[in-house]
């Protein structure tokens, strides 16, 4: 297994691998190749880590799964298509992520369509993370980091023939019976290249050592078209693609997936003059989103409890950025935006007049600007530094519900339907539309005085307005964008945005055999967003009855803010044995806890470290790969979060080429078949013989898969 570091831009350097050099963005290594070339190699340490599908064996259909292997970056698992990814302890919106450069929001309320659910592992190409402090450039809240997805999208030819390429992916798993078949097709010469993608995957529930967990089932299809056009140093490009995602278990949430049908366009405009580099791009995305909480899982006893669940998310983006290398670095200025609208609307089955408008036309609308400089102060330092402002508008129309769908003259339903009423009244008579003014800065220094090492130290500032569900969730429910804790949540149109202060240092260290790349770091969030117990009394009776009635529980929370800190180490490391085998460890470490009481952060990530001995031959490889996670016992009071023990699984992997254009791969994960609790697994909420209610979810059993991969 490879894993590629990105290296690039900032504060310490580099020696071997600094050519490609000094873009401002931690974009793709790609990315960075196309960059401005001519100019100087600023000194700057690693700051990104790259995963690429033709080098990893990867089992799971989910990219978000891949985030496990790179220092600092995990997943919280809702489900099998459902990854959040998590950085450094921060998780959900507040790690930014973009998929082939475009923001995409999630089409439910719950991120069952996290954006990562965007770019499948079969479709992908590379996933990027930025390591440490982001530049302002990488995106707009980037407060938790910053990930990029780039999924497969051809070569232009050298000469004016046409020629085919492309390349096939077959992969099957045995812990849910999984399978996995798509084709790249792409037809190019020098100046045109039209490329088309189809996929489809389906998997049966995913077996543990003690049984099933159901419903985890899943089927998806996608479909990509697209077609770039170049010419001398213009290139334009325009992509759509149509993510089909059917029945899929989400056993950590309230309900399940039932659809997700979007469509993806975007289009791409660069000008690669050495003096001056314009990138353009455009995006809009259309999600549909249907779920249920009876049809995959076991169905309320009472057809009173039935919910269908109605969204959509219509969001669209764009960027303008212009970057201009000059004699001691490069300058680099943009502007962007991100608009989104989201609708919820949840319904009984059994009922027609029965709705809860969970969220009507919620918006959130982010226009920024940014200035970067990335400059050699002398042979052996480099400086980043870089500032953006972001307006952030949030609103949402007037709400409203009808609980009492028989029109009862008094009882249950009468009494909840009059207290919904109230709130959505409450809510209604409300300022509802917010605009905050965000500023972010950062900067990074690297010096290289020789011994092979790249001191490195940054510190930044960096914002995040509320989410939409932060703001607008007006009748408590788990609409939470994925926090999936159980508790019931109402949001707060008054919160305020968060301001994150972070310090971060390390080095890199690359001296003969041993290559080590540690970094620490403390990160300071003020007002930071945190579910706090109500103390409405009108949502507590009603958070109250519902409990009553089995939906839910009750003392709700609410969105508030609070005062937060992050501190922690990881490091990524590698040591050639010999000429064919590296050791190769990473390890990470994240402490989240509150300023202002005495609690920790939910849902943080326990210590990990990964041991592997990877072995490169003619042409095969493989890996044997120790994966250890320690007890988690700071844990969140606030948010009743359960302790997790430790546990360590082996996984092993192998991959032949039998020729240059087929690779073949197999693996098995979890080698020994233990059954262990994945403390980012959230709880199960389905009713399962073979796990209680609310008890968490365990990690996958042993599973052995392999791919098929074929390049013409
Ligand atoms: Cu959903």
């Amino acid at each position: 297994m490879t894993l590629l570091s990105g290296k690039s831009q900032t504060l310490l350097t580099m020696t071997f691998s600094l050519a490609s050099l000094s873009v401002l963005a931690a974009a793709t290594a790609n990315a960075q190749q196309a960059g401005v070339v001519e100019e100087m190699v600023v000194i700057g340490a690693r700051d990104s880590h790259t995963v690429r599908t033709d080098d990893v064996m990867v089992a799971p259909a989910d990219t978000a799964e891949l985030l496990k292997k790179m220092p600092g970056a995990n997943v919280n698992r809702n489900g099998e298509l459902t990854g959040v990814a998590q950085y450094r302890g921060m998780h959900g919106d507040r790690v930014n992520v973009t998929i082939n450069g475009a923001h995409i929001s999630s089409g439910g309320p719950n991120a069952m369509d996290a954006p990562l659910h965007y770019a499948p592992v079969a479709a992908l190409e590379s996933l990027t993370i930025s390591r440490g402090i982001t530049p302002v450039s990488a995106g707009q809240e980037t407060i938790g980091g910053h990930l990029e997805a780039v999924t497969y999208r051809g070569e232009f030819g050298d000469s004016s023939e046409f020629e085919w390429g492309g390349r096939s992916y077959f992969g099957a798993q045995s812990v849910n019976e999984g399978l996995v078949g798509s084709i790249f097709l792409s037809l190019a010469n020098r100046n045109h290249l039209i490329r088309g993608f189809v996929m489809t995957e389906q998997a049966d529930d995913s077996d543990f050592g003690g049984g099933t967990i159901r419903p985890s089932e899943y089927q998806r299809d996608r479909y990509d078209l697209g077609y770039s056009y170049r010419t001398g140093d213009h290139e334009v490009s325009i992509d759509f693609t149509r993510n089909d995602t059917g029945n899929a278990g989400t056993a950590a949430l309230p309900m399940d997936i039932q659809l997700v049908d979007s469509d993806l366009i975007r289009g791409r405009y660069v000008w690669d003059n050495p003096d001056l580099k314009i990138t353009a791009e455009v995006s809009m995305n259309d999600i549909g989103h249907w779920m249920s909480n009876y049809h995959l899982r076991t169905p309320p006893a009472d057809g009173a409890r039935y919910r269908r669940t109605y969204t959509a998310s219509d969001n669209s983006g764009f960027s303008l950025v212009a970057e201009r290398p000059v004699d001691n670095g490069t300058w680099k200025a943009g502007v962007d935006g991100h608009y989104s609208n989201h609708i919820a609307l949840i319904q009984n089955p059994n009922n027609r007049l029965f709705f809860i408008d969970n969220f009507k036309d919620a918006e959130r609308n982010v226009t920024g600007v940014f200035l970067e400089r990335n400059l050699s102060l002398s042979e052996t330092t480099g400086l980043d530094i870089g500032i953006r402002f972001n307006q952030v508008r949030s609103d949402s129309t007037r709400v409203a519900a009808n609980l009492n769908p028989m029109n009862l003259p008094a009882g249950g339903p009468f009494m909840m339907n009059a207290m919904a009423n109230n709130i959505a009244r409450l809510f209604n008579d409300q300022d509802r539309s917010k605009t905050d003014n965000n500023t972010d800065w950062f900067a990074r220094f690297s010096i290289d005085p020789g011994y092979d090492v790249i001191w490195y130290a940054g510190a930044a500032r960096k914002t995040r307005s509320p989410s939409y569900q932060e703001r607008y969730l007006w009748l408590p429910a788990e609409s939470t964008g994925g926090l999936a804790d159980g508790k019931t949540y109402v949001g707060n149109p008054g919160l305020t945005p968060e301001v994150a202060h972070e310090i971060e240092v390390g080095f890199d260290l690359d001296r003969g055999r041993l290559s080590l790349y540690p970094r620490a770091f403390i990160k300071q969030v003020d007002d930071f967003i945190q579910g706090t117990p109500s103390d409405s009394p009108l949502i507590n009776t009603y958070a109250q009855m519902m409990a009553n009635m089995g939906m839910g529980m009750g003392a709700p929370l609410v969105f508030s803010n609070v005062e937060a800190r992050y501190t922690g180490f990881d490091l990524e490391s590698r040591f050639n044995l010999t000429d064919q085998f590296d050791l190769r460890a990473v390890a990470s470490i994240v402490r989240g806890e509150r300023r202002d009481i005495d609690d920790n952060l939910y849902r943080i990530a326990p210590d990990n470290l990964i041991v592997a001995v990877d072995y490169r031959g003619n042409n095969w490889s493989g890996s044997l790969e120790s994966v250890s996670y320690a007890r988690q016992d700071k844990v969140s009071a606030t948010n009743l979060e359960e302790t997790t023990p430790g546990y360590t699984i082996i996984n092993l992997s192998t991959s032949i080429r039998p020729t240059t254009r087929t690779e073949l791969g197999a693996g098995i994960n979890n080698l020994l078949d233990k059954t262990y609790r994945d403390h980012l697994g959230a709880y199960n909420r389905a009713l399962n013989p073979d796990i209680a209610m609310r008890e968490r979810l365990p990690g996958l059993g042993r599973s052995v898969y392999a791919r098929f991969m074929m390049y013409f």
